[in-house]
């Protein structure tokens, strides 16, 4: 008989015929686990290390004869399961996850569940940057286009949870610690945005990286493919057939950019199709994010001008170069979702328009085992200065030594203050800290609400 048990480490005596089937954390994920295999009638237990997973409440209360043992990863509860759905944010490198691949144990994650049960077709969008973006505006152009489609996975809404009979297309944003445990995704349509250095706490190296990423190219049936990026070309020959994006002049029938005396136009091989400087997003990198959402749309068949009048439209999502604000002749812009050094190297040139350096950047927080240093050219370039808040403070310091003044804040409200005693009208600040928040927030969202916040509460 299944029995209510919420274990701490000293208390659990045996293992339960539910460990067979074990969902390890219980974030956002693991309770879209076992929602799942519940619904699904299989017999299934949690287990997360944190003494109070965040989603723990949630699931006593929805699934109440679920077993969890919380506080730590037991080793009786591991060796006994057959089958492991992990979460993304737990390691296949756990010493009892390895124990449990090396007597074959099934280890495998939330996706690939998804993956052998969605019955619609599925586009599949990663990359270290851009992924919530090109999602996103793909998932409008497919909506406007009357098509019943849902967005999720590292996105918002966990993948299980957008299972639905109704739904024609799905459209996946995944990480790369999604993909580490899925094998059977085949996408109607994929891309790799782009690869820059991330996660290098948990990957050996970029190339370790890369290649969890590289996955979802095999068995697609469209491959986009960022022409620019060397390590996303070298991916190239997985797909089925592939198209290409470039924020050059495009070859063959790939989409890039052209110019004329008008201005830059996004662009399918000769075909110009609309100025850049009518879409609403800011920045060159958004170039790129709008022709891969135009090569994904294309590759499904979306009508062009619908899509068009989406990128027109889109203003783009909150926390990613977002306008707050103009006090004082000062641009204040919220790029809390700028997590490792790509993200904010695309900010820094993408909004300097001018050539000069009329930047205040705030960054810091939790450095993920990223080289700094890779922020040199642009801060030299674009900053009049840095403040740098957060755990990664020393770090940032010597890595960007000479580069422009650099200033220590204790607080968001402190950098905020800090940022416009340096700025004179016609100046801008930029919160994007190339780094994860948890050292200071819960997430980037909450960090990036508490800029704003800080902005609106500076002396009039
Ligand atoms: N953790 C433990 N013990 C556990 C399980 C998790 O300490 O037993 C820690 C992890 O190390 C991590 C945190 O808890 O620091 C959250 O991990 P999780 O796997 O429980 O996370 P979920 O709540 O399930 O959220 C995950 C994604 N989180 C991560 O990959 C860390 C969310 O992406 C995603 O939105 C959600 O699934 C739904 O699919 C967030 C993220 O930060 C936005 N992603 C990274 C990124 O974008 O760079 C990859
Ligand atoms: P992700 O979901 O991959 O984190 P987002 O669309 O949320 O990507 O954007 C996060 C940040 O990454 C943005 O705030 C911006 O600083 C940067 N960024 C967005 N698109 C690109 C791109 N195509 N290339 C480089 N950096 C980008």
């Amino acid at each position: 008989m299944n029995m209510l048990v919420t274990k701490g480490m000293d208390e659990v005596d045996k293992p339960l015929d539910e460990c067979k089937r074990l969902v390890v954390g219980l974030g956002k994920t693991g309770l879209s686990c076992a929602r799942f295999l519940s619904r699904n009638g299989h017999p299934v237990a949690v287990t997360d290390s944190r003494d109070l997973p965040p989603a723990l409440a949630e699931l006593n209360s929805e699934l109440p004869n679920v077993a969890v043992f919380v506080g730590g990863f037991r080793p009786e509860i591991f060796a006994a399961a057959d089958q492991l759905i992990v979460s993304p944010g737990v390691s296949l490198k756990e010493p009892l996850l390895q124990q449990a691949a090396g007597r074959n144990a099934e280890i495998i994650g939330d996706i690939e569940l998804f993956a052998r049960e969605a019955a619609a077709p599925i586009i599949v969008i990663t990359g270290s940057n851009g992924k919530s973006t090109v999602t996103t505006l793909l998932g409008v152009m497919a909506r406007q286009a009357g098509i019943n489609a849902v967005m999720g996975g590292n996105l918002g809404e966990p993948a299980l949870d957008l299972l639905d009979d109704r739904v024609e297309l799905y459209l996946l944003e995944l990480s790369s610690f999604q993909l580490e445990t899925t094998e059977s995704l085949y996408a109607v349509a994929a891309v790799v945005l782009n690869i820059s250095p991330d996660h290098l706490d948990r990957y050996c190296s970029i190339e370790e990286y890369a290649a969890t990423k590289a996955k979802i190219y095999r068995g697609a049936e469209i491959g986009v493919i960022n022409r620019d990026d060397p390590m996303v070309c070298a991916m190239a020959g997985r797909a089925t057939e592939e198209v290409g994006f470039t924020l050059k002049e495009p070859t063959g029938s790939d989409f890039g950019l052209r110019q004329d005396e008008q201005g830059i136009w996004l662009s399918k091989g000769e075909e110009k199709l609309m100025l850049t400087s009518s879409m609403k997003l800011p920045g060159s990198h958004n170039h790129a994010n709008a022709l891969a959402a135009l090569a994904l749309g294309e590759a499904i068949s979306l009508p062009l001008p619908g899509m068009l009048d989406v990128l027109r439209n889109f203003a783009g999502l909150p926390h990613r170069t977002q306008f707050i604000t103009q006090r004082l002749g000062v641009d204040w812009y919220n790029d809390s979702k700028g997590t490792n050094t790509g993200a904010t190297i695309s900010a820094l040139y993408g909004l300097n328009h001018e050539g000069a350096c009329r930047t205040v950047l705030i960054a810091g927080g939790v450095a993920k085992g990223a080289d700094f240093t890779a922020l040199r050219s642009v801060v030299t370039e674009t900053t009049k200065g840095v403040v740098l808040i957060g755990e990664a403070t020393e770090l940032l310091e010597e890595s960007l030594a000479g580069c422009a003044p650099l200033y220590r804040a204790e607080t968001m409200e402190e950098a905020v203050k800090k940022a416009a005693e340096l700025t004179t009208s016609g100046d801008r600040v930029l919160l994007s800290p190339a780094c994860a928040s948890f050292d200071m927030f819960d997430n980037y969202q909450q960090r990036g609400d508490a800029f704003t916040d800080a902005v609106k509460r500076l002396a009039p």
